[in-house]
């Protein structure tokens, strides 16, 4: 079997999405995400450049030889757009493979370990009583677990704040929307917020909440504390982890969840946080970490210590990366929880899928390969909308972690 062709389709159903679409001579095709929020134009140039002329001719089945190729092979190793873009090949390979097979991909990956996969929705709100009012309607729709961020007084535009009341989606302009952060604000009011949810809503849901990077480890350890009483499932990217020795300083003072690794690329990213246990919850993705075949890599290293997943699963993951994550969480042994934040009704025309949400749950279909396919005809009706993350200052003009 030979690769004959790929594309990259860039689209703007709602938002922006990169698809990579591989073509075989034997009539099967597979597609992959690549979507880079902000960045998506890199990785389709990446792709379309350096990338698909190289796999015309190629095997499709020799799903690790590739692999091999475009991450060892290239010299210049790892980084977002590299790591999305061997992703997107990764993907499509296996979604292939699982055509060949005529298998789901979890059954490729070693069977199900499960029968469905725990996902937690966002609530959100422009203060404390519409964030407590907004995790009521996902208790309402089946939601077991939660995230909740909210407004803050004296903070304009805190982070995680939607504009509609499904989803949030941060990438809101063509150049980055400017922010302002104030952390003492911040972690006078997060506490209040969870004391005010566990009152309401008892000790039943599971309750996250994403910090997005904006403390330093000391601030960290103090916000875990005072979250202690109020029993999170996790306090995400509490602080930036290019240092993953400043996990050791949370981690000493705080016995509050912890979660990294939305923005990680691959293995070496988080060695001596796994290696160190000083996260409970590694949140690599199909898209940003190489693929299934990296993913995997990551979480049996994870298992080793006990450290489980925690996709990100935010709407700039396209359908396709969803539908690849949901084979994974099924399959693998260290499953913690998939984050879900549901695509608006043109992603989910553009990108047709068979999973599909059931009481809090996902659960991912029977077709063969990961059953996530494009409808390019109407991706084309969806032109490339350019559109940047926002960035973070402090009040004196200092620029911040957004
Ligand atoms: O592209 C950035 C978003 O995916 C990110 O801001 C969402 O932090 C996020 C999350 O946890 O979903
Ligand atoms: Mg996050």
């Amino acid at each position: 079997m030979k690769i004959t062709a790929a594309r990259v389709v860039v689209c703007s159903p709602g938002r922006n999405f990169v698809t990579l679409v591989i073509e075989t001579d034997q009539g099967l095709t597979g597609i992959g995400d690549a979507t880079l929020n902000g960045r998506e134009l890199a990785v389709a140039s990446y792709l379309t450049e350096h990338v698909i002329p190289t796999l015309i001719g190629r095997d499709p089945q020799q799903v690790e030889d590739i692999w091999q190729y475009l991450y060892r092979g290239a010299y210049w190793r790892r980084g977002p757009v590299t790591m999305s873009a061997i992703a997107a090949v990764d993907t499509a390979l296996w979604d292939i493979k699982g055509k060949i097979a005529g298998l789901p991909l979890y059954q490729l990956l070693g069977g199900k370990s499960r029968e469905r996969v725990l996902v937690y929705g966002h609530a959100n709100g422009r203060g404390l009583e519409e964030t407590v009012d907004a995790v009521g309607k996902y208790i309402d729709e089946g939601y077991k677990a939660i995230r909740a961020q909210s407004g803050i007084p004296g903070i304009d535009k805190a982070y995680g704040v939607g504009r509609g009341d499904t989803y949030y989606e941060p990438a809101d302009a063509s150049l980055p929307t400017e922010t302002v952060w104030d952390t003492p604000r911040y972690l006078a009011f997060a506490p209040q917020l969870f004391a005010k949810l566990r009152d309401t809503y008892g000790e039943g849901p599971e309750l996250l909440h994403d910090v997005h990077h904006r403390l330093t480890p000391n601030e960290a350890a103090q916000l875990g504390r005072a979250l202690e009483p109020h029993r999170l499932f996790w306090m995400e990217d509490a602080t930036p982890a290019e240092n993953q020795e400043a996990f050791r300083h949370i981690r000493r003072h705080t016995t509050t969840p912890l979660a990294v690794g939305e923005v990680f690329n691959t293995i070496w990213d988080c060695k001596q946080l796994i290696e160190e246990q000083l996260i409970d919850y590694i949140r690599c993705t199909v898209v940003h970490a190489g693929g299934i075949t990296h993913l995997r890599r990551i979480a049996d290293f994870a298992a080793l210590y006990q450290i489980r997943t925690g996709s990100h699963g935010a709407t700039d993951l396209s359908p396709a990366c969803m539908g690849a994550a949901l084979h994974f969480d099924t399959w693998v042994p260290n499953f913690g929880i998939q984050e879900y934040m549901r695509h608006s009704e043109e992603t989910d025309a553009v990108f047709p899928h068979d999973y599909r949400f059931e009481d809090g749950h996902l659960i991912c279909g029977e077709t063969p390969g990961h059953g996530v396919t494009i409808d390019e005809a109407l991706a084309a009706k969806y032109p490339y909308d350019p559109r940047q993350l926002p960035v973070a200052r402090l009040h004196d003009g200092t620029m911040w972690n957004w």
